[in-house]
């Protein structure tokens, strides 16, 4: 061996980093080839539109993941760079090899980054467009939130990043999350926007990044763009250079990408001609060789190392910063630059290429340090000291908060459960201590209208800067205190409610990226739900903790008109994994429910234990449909059975006896007239009175039961199923909600019973409540008419009311 070649090189960090770039590179293609190649799965684990999207991060996550990023840090990864992500992480040592050989197959990497599902430390889960970007302005404010109270969190604050595709702006949510960011002074957020100019169908229009740049600068942040690399900022300061950069700032999208695909013999043609009466320009080109040319004119900010790097070491520290990074689609792979290469893969003979190129041989591909040109020990040693791996696992815990002493409401008289909610909070908020100081609300601007305000009143909003009351301070009346300070404990948010879900995701996520455990608790009417709904089952599926209430809900919206009546949402509670979800009728159950839901998002059990599938270990979160029906309460103590009945999802009102021949089984705000038709019935029949106060955990409880009965645990029984066992067999169930009939009607298939399922199945119309409760058949006639209908027989008072 040549005594040059034994001596230890001295090898720089950008060279060391170079390295890491290929390497992330090969993993990251391998990963891909490999589940689409070379493991014997079924055809559906095998496209992926993963292998062209990963490839023009490469450059950036290297930077960031191997240099920039320290410990406290946080970032979302666009969806389709979790092969990087991966392989980055496989290569810090935080993810295992199978899970690599597994990406998109059972038990293996996930498609995409996934907290839940992802064993590498993930910090947002992302997949859905638009929205992992978004969260991370939000943890930034709540981050804010944390460091604002006197908790003196453990670890210092870190920079939220986004690292999103370019497509992604064309997401309204990500829009509505800009204005909501201004409005709350952001400052510690980046987004690195992957400018490929590549969707999926299509190559983005040229010149987005202007309308992009001044979008962001509009909002406060600081633009910085990567546009060239050294090899092209260099070319363009020598004679013809302006020429050159002329060139390229002028050629548009569609061509330059077809260039980058079809290679340096190419691009000499087209330059040649294009630059044919610039002689110094030309010159340029003609230094150098086909490959060179290539590599010259493919050299984007993007992909350079160095200026990636000086990009992110001259962020401003008081400001949000966006970099449009310019990349290439594919870089480095075959496709690069084809404008169809979105799900493009490579075949085993490219595969071979990128082998020999990188040398890698057969049966090291999944070696850490093959194919390296800089001693293995050299990386292994920057790889140790690599600053974001230093504090392990970055997933943390937080204590949690004792709920106990609860406040004890006494209602009397009529209430509605969109007022008992708001007096639940007050009566928290006057009694001071560690659960009212960790509750954070938030609303898209229905803070007063869906009762919040007493609590806002006692708690104040929440702001960095001070803002006084000036209605206080000049003494004019207002029942809204609206003092602004950081040591406010609700979050105003603008209309959006895709900003209200993403605000309790990343609230709910405070204790496992701050260390500093929250209670959100979110409101917002319910019909509107849906419009929140993507960003709502993001929240869940990232494990966020929070209650959010829907309230007013259904018809009881009444004047408001059929845009503002919700029928579909307790289905949406129902089928929403993650989200516990409850309607009560009384304000005592709401209690009950809202002592055992600042309980149950705290918790964190181990899902796989569960036999029950109610995660009632793990916990979860909540959603709460409210009313503002005014319904007059009952007078009753709160037993430890009722209570657990109450979570549990039913009970009796009125027990059914031998001889039963009707149920009537209702939840939330139609019980009175669940209760005065049975009192009718009952002149001249028996009838039991099943109060529903979550459909939801009912129905999961007897699957699980069900399930669990399947797998050999014979004495399983579900709460529904001992409740119905006192009703007779050949009874018929009548079930009433102000919701689409199917969030109840299920219930007959529990023991067989015939059922007749009330509810709403159309669009909702102006009017008063028994006007509405009426047409649509929940009045009290309507259950009259259903039980001669299921009993056959004529029913007494029916055709008095109408
Ligand atoms: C809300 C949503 N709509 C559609 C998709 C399907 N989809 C996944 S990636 C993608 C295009 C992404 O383009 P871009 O953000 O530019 O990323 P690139 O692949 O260019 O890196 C689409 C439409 C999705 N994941 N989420
Ligand atoms: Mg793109």
């Amino acid at each position: 061996m040549e005594a040059s070649r034994m001596m230890p090189r001295q090898t720089s960090d950008i060279d060391i980093l170079r390295e890491l770039e290929r390497k992330v590179l090969w993993l990251s293609s391998y990963m891909i080839h490999h589940a689409n190649h070379e493991s014997d799965r079924g055809d559906g684990l095998k496209v992926g539109g993963h292998q062209a999207s990963s490839a023009s991060l490469v450059t950036l996550m290297t930077a960031l993941y191997f240099h920039v990023l320290r410990p406290e840090d946080r970032v979302a990864v666009k969806p389709h760079a979790s092969p990087v992500f991966h392989a980055i992480q496989y290569l810090l040592g935080n993810q295992t090899l199978d899970k690599l050989q597994n990406f998109r197959a059972f038990g293996g990497a996930q498609s995409y980054p996934s907290r839940t599902k992802d064993t590498a430390d993930v910090d947002f889960s992302t997949g859905s467009v638009g929205l992992g970007i978004a969260e991370t302005g939000f943890a930034s404010l709540v981050q804010d939130y944390v460091h604002a109270k006197d908790w003196k969190p453990a670890w210092p604050r870190g920079r939220m990043i986004g690292i999103m595709g370019d497509a992604e702006i064309d997401e309204g949510n990500v829009h509505e999350a800009l204005l909501e960011y201004w409005k709350h002074g952001l400052e510690n957020c980046w987004w690195i926007i992957d400018y490929n100019r590549q969707s999926l169908d299509s190559v983005v229009s040229d010149r987005l990044f202007m309308k992009m740049a001044g979008l962001f600068e509009n909002l406060g942040w600081k633009v910085v763009l990567l546009k060239y690399g050294k090899l092209l900022q260099a070319a363009f300061a020598e004679p013809g250079g302006q020429r050159l950069k002329e060139w390229i700032d002028d050629c548009p999208n569609q061509l330059y990408s077809a260039l980058v695909f079809q290679g340096g013999a190419a691009w000499r043609r087209q330059l040649e001609e294009d630059l044919a009466i610039h002689p110094d320009a030309l010159a340029i080109v003609r230094r150098h060789d086909d490959a060179e040319l290539a590599r010259l004119m493919t050299n984007l900010g993007g992909h350079d190392l160095e200026t990636i790097l000086e990009g992110f070491a001259a962020a401003p520290t008081d400001q949000p910063v966006c970099y449009i990074a310019y990349t290439i689609k594919g870089f480095g792979l075959p496709f690069q630059g084809h404008k169809d290469n979105h799900a493009g893969l490579m075949t085993k003979a490219q595969m071979q290429e990128l082998r020999a190129r990188e040398g890698i041989n057969q049966g090291e591909e999944w070696d850490r340090f093959a194919g390296l040109s800089v001693p293995q020990a050299t990386v292994e040693n920057y790889l140790r000291r690599v600053a974001f791996v230093q504090r392990g696992r970055r997933r943390l815990q937080a204590a949690r908060i004792p709920v106990t002493p609860f406040p004890k409401l006494e209602v009397k008289g009529q209430a509605t459960t969109q007022a008992g909610f708001g007096r639940v909070l007050d009566e928290i908020a006057r009694a001071g201590g560690p659960l009212a100081d960790r509750i954070v609300t938030t609303s898209p601007d229905v803070t007063v209208s869906t009762n919040l305000g007493a609590w806002v009143n006692r708690r104040g909003l929440f702001s960095l800067a001070d803002h006084e009351d000036v209605f206080k301070k000049r003494g004019l009346l207002s029942p809204q205190k609206w003092e602004m300070s950081a040591k406010g404990q609700h979050f105003e948010l603008g209309i959006a409610e895709m900003n209200l879900f993403l605000m309790l995701s990343a609230l709910g996520l405070s204790h496992t990226l701050f260390g500093e455990r929250l209670l959100p608790v979110g409101t917002l009417y319910d019909p509107f739900v849906c419009r929140g709904l993507d960003a709502l089952n993001y929240a869940c599926y990232q494990d966020a903790r929070f209650i959010v209430a829907g309230t007013p809900s259904g018809l009881t919206l009444a004047p408001e008109g059929g845009a503002h009546q919700s029928i579909g949402t307790p289905l949406i509670g129902m089928a929403q994994d993650g989200l516990a979800s409850f309607e009560p009728a009384y304000v005592d159950e709401l209690a009950v429910i809202m002592e055992w839901a600042f309980d149950y998002m705290q918790r964190g059990g181990d899902e796989d234990k569960e036999k029950r599938w109610h995660r009632d270990e793990k916990g979860g979160s909540v959603y709460l449909r409210l009313s503002t029906r005014p319904i007059d309460q009952l007078t009753r103590s709160m037993t430890p059975d009722l209570r657990g009945e109450i979570i549990d999802g039913a009970y009796w009102m009125r027990r059914p006896e031998p001889g039963t021949g009707l149920a009537i089984v209702y939840t939330g705000a139609v019980g009175p007239e669940a209760i005065e038709a049975a009192g009718l019935l009952s002149e001249d029949r028996r009838v039991g009175v099943l109060a529903v106060t979550s459909a939801d955990r009912l129905s999961a409880g007897w699957h699980a039961a069900q399930r669990a009965r399947e797998h050999g645990d014979r004495n399983a029984r579900a709460h529904v199923e001992t409740l119905l066992a006192h009703l007779p067999r050949d009874a018929g169930i009548i079930t009433v909600t102000d919701a689409y009939p199917e969030a109840l009607s299920w219930i007959g298939g529990v023991a067989g019973h015939r059922v007749r399922a009330l509810g709403v199945e159309h669009f909702g119309q102006s009017g008063s409540l028994s006007e509405l409760y009426g047409h649509y058949g929940l009045d009290v006639n309507s259950i009259l008419a259903a039980a001669e209908g299921l009993s056959g027989r004529p029913v007494r008072y029916r055709f008095l009311q109408n």
